[in-house]
């Protein structure tokens, strides 16, 4: 059965699920969804996923939406032992994996998103102090996860990583973390954004992602300006 992932390279989520697939060695077409365009409106894509967001992973006779969900998915129904480092069977290690995800959808992307929607909407301007109290907080968060383990699930990375890390790297673009306060968060954010299958997939999307957000910011500013 053909694979697909629906996605746009700017989706932090997105681009966890792609780096899975990646390294899980699968072949998997992808076709583009842009969600500020609202393409996952149309009724094909809502009957997918009444969320009406991206990505979205679809199989023909089986269709998953949530990158968490999709990368557990993956990982279980494709997985080798070779891959096992990404999502080990043991049912502690996988239970503190699964935290972690859910950390990154309840918590981090949360927060993310909380800028996303009113700087696409044409609103935001700059981050409110309250916005950078709330990514503060999560970075405190991450801190004391990466004082727990080298990685953010164990000493070695899981799917866990690729998951906060495209959140992550956003977030510490439109507000980035102090090294003095979050020491750990700055290395692991310096040792994730060298490894290779962060360099070959997730970019230039990581990158560009957190600067379009600066940059729309700027320009909504300058709306705001031209209006009075
Ligand atoms: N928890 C979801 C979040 C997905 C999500 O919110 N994706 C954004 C793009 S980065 C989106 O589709 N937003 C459209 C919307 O929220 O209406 C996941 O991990 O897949």
């Amino acid at each position: 059965m053909p694979k697909t992932l629906y996605m746009k390279d700017l989706s932090p989520p997105a681009r966890a699920v792609n780096m899975t697939i990646h390294l899980l060695g699968l072949e998997v077409e992808i076709k583009e969804l842009n969600p500020v365009l609202r393409d996952q409106d149309q009724p094909k894509f809502r009957k997918m996923n009444p969320m009406r967001t991206i990505p979205i992973y679809d199989e023909g006779d089986f269709s998953l939406a949530d990158s968490h969900a999709i990368m557990i998915y993956l990982l279980e129904t494709y997985g080798k032992p070779e891959h096992s480092y990404l999502y080990p069977m043991d049912k502690r290690k996988r239970a503190t994996i699964h935290q972690r995800l859910f950390f990154d959808c309840g918590i981090l992307f949360p927060r993310l998103r909380a800028i996303m929607a009113p700087t696409y909407a044409g609103r935001l301007t700059e981050l409110t102090k309250y916005m950078k109290i709330n990514i503060d907080d999560a970075y405190a968060m991450l801190e004391e996860y990466l004082s727990q383990n080298l990685f953010l699930a164990d000493d070695h990375l899981t799917i866990a990583d690729l998951s906060a890390y495209t959140t992550t790297q956003s977030l510490n673009i439109v507000h980035p973390a102090d090294g003095t306060r979050f020491p750990k968060v700055k290395k692991w954010l310096k040792t994730m954004s060298e490894l290779d299958i962060v360099k070959k997939v997730n970019e230039p999307g990581g990158e560009n992602h957190g600067n379009s957000l600066l940059l729309i910011m700027e320009v909504n500013k300058q709306n705001k300006k031209s209006k009075l």
